[in-house]
């Protein structure tokens, strides 16, 4: 059994987008973030920061986003969402994996509140490399070439977010990209119970 932990209008869409994109049976359970519930006990036992998303899979607890996103590319191979072990793309899947919260996201939240740092002294670098490296990306239809998968999920989220919130320049590699992934019938129907 699949039980995801959500709030509305939070990354946690992602996690729903995902499951919606392999098509199994889950159970979505709305919770009230903003509104304190992530600080009850009980739920502060499967996300100890209290936050949104968390996956329960028979028991086990995956309280992020990018690990959610693996664990569930890798528990439904038939979807295709990711890069098996032995296949010659594993590497760089993981490596943009891993970019979207190690580099991206940091990278836009110091944007989106205007904090000023200097790039060697942390570890996601400048937010002009991380544009660069991202339009870079678009080249192609999907980041990880002409096949759709679990990174355009999660850096199609977040840049869904930053153009939303004005912390990426406007660019119509990133409007035609955003516009490629928001016509997948399963973003639609994620987004729809992300509004209802
Ligand atoms: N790295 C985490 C970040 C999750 C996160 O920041 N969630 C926010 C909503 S977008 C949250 O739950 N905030 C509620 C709070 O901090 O009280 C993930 O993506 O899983």
């Amino acid at each position: 059994m699949l039980t995801l932990y959500y709030a509305k209008k939070t990354r946690s869409i992602r996690a729903l987008w995902m499951l919606e994109e392999i098509g199994c049976p889950y159970e979505a359970k709305l919770i009230d973030v903003m509104g304190g519930h992530g600080r009850t006990d009980e739920y502060l036992r499967l996300n100890p920061h209290g936050k949104v998303p968390t996956l329960v899979h028979d028991g086990a607890v995956i309280p992020d986003s990018t690990a959610i996103l693996l664990y569930l590319a890798d528990l439904f191979p038939e979807a295709k969402l990711g890069f098996p072990v032995g296949d010659p793309e594993r590497g760089p899947y993981l490596a943009w994996m891993l970019y979207t919260t190690g580099v991206l996201e940091p990278s836009l939240t110091a944007k989106a509140n205007g904090w000023t740092y200097v790039p060697s002294r942390v570890a996601w670098g400048s937010f002009e490399d991380m544009v660069a490296r991202l339009r870079g990306a678009m080249d192609r239809p999907y980041v990880m070439g002409d096949r759709f998968s679990a990174v355009d999920i999660l850096i199609g989220g977040s840049i869904q977010w930053a153009s939303l919130y004005g912390a990426l320049p406007k660019d119509e590699k990133f409007g035609s990209y955003l516009e490629r992934l928001a016509a997948r019938p399963a973003f639609q129907r994620a987004a729809a119970k992300d509004a209802a």
